[in-house]
């Protein structure tokens, strides 16, 4: 290869280099107090996901993301919760004791966090219930454009029992960690239907980590 060659090839390696790797950081959130330690009791639920050993490998995301979710307006299919305050779910609190959830009716209900604007969302973490071993039933996350999730719906996880693609886990102070992709939107939703200890829907934190999209 002669040098004008060379040259030409390193400075196209360089730029292609800039344009796919974008910088990727670890994602930074602060965990509670963990509330029980060791195996869970044993929790009849099919397609469990078993609980990994030690912390929660780091999860990469674009540096300068950050929790779009902290403090924004919460509504629910619930809008009088049995106990606590919807503003509960963004209030930066993740501690499991008594008084740090809000807890919605019996069956299947949702709670939905407005952004304020569209952003690219990389990762939720959502803290149902961590005082005590157990899975939250027919998990499903959402993000869109619309406030009332009825067009441009893209469903990021869905654990439902016989139909969702994902698995069931054990609710743990890590919160759930879950992969966004990047998709753009708005508004995020997240249902549930009761848990393996009672009929009720809990939630003490959801973060939602993404950048404002451009
Ligand atoms: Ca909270």
């Amino acid at each position: 290869m002669n040098q004008p060659v060379a040259r030409l090839t390193i400075a196209i390696l360089l730029t292609v280099t800039a344009v796919f790797a974008e910088d990727k950081v670890p994602l930074q959130t602060k965990l509670p107090t963990p509330l029980f330690v060791g195996t869970p009791v044993p929790i009849n639920v099919p397609n469990l996901e078993p609980p990994h050993k030690g912390k929660r490998p780091d999860f990469m995301v674009p540096a300068g993301t950050t929790n779009l979710a902290r403090g924004k307006k919460v509504t629910a299919s619930d809008n009088e919760p049995v106990v606590g305050t919807l503003d509960l779910v963004t209030d930066g609190d993740k501690e499991g004791d008594e008084g740090s959830w809000v807890e919605l009716a019996p069956g299947k209900q949702w709670v939905q966090i407005d952004l304020e604007k569209e952003a690219a969302i990389y990762a939720i973490i959502v803290w149902h219930f961590h005082s005590q071993a157990r899975v939250y039933r027919d998990v499903v996350v959402q993000i869109s454009d619309d406030p009332t999730f009825s067009k441009d719906v893209t469903t990021i996880f869905d654990n439902t029992a016989g139909t969702g693609k994902d698995k069931a886990y054990i609710e743990t102070y890590e919160g759930k960690l879950i992969d966004a992709k990047g998709v753009k939107g708005r508004y995020v939703r997240l249902y549930s239907n009761g848990n393996t200890t009672n009929k009720l829907n809990h939630y003490i934190e959801v973060e939602v980590f993404g950048k404002p999209a451009a």
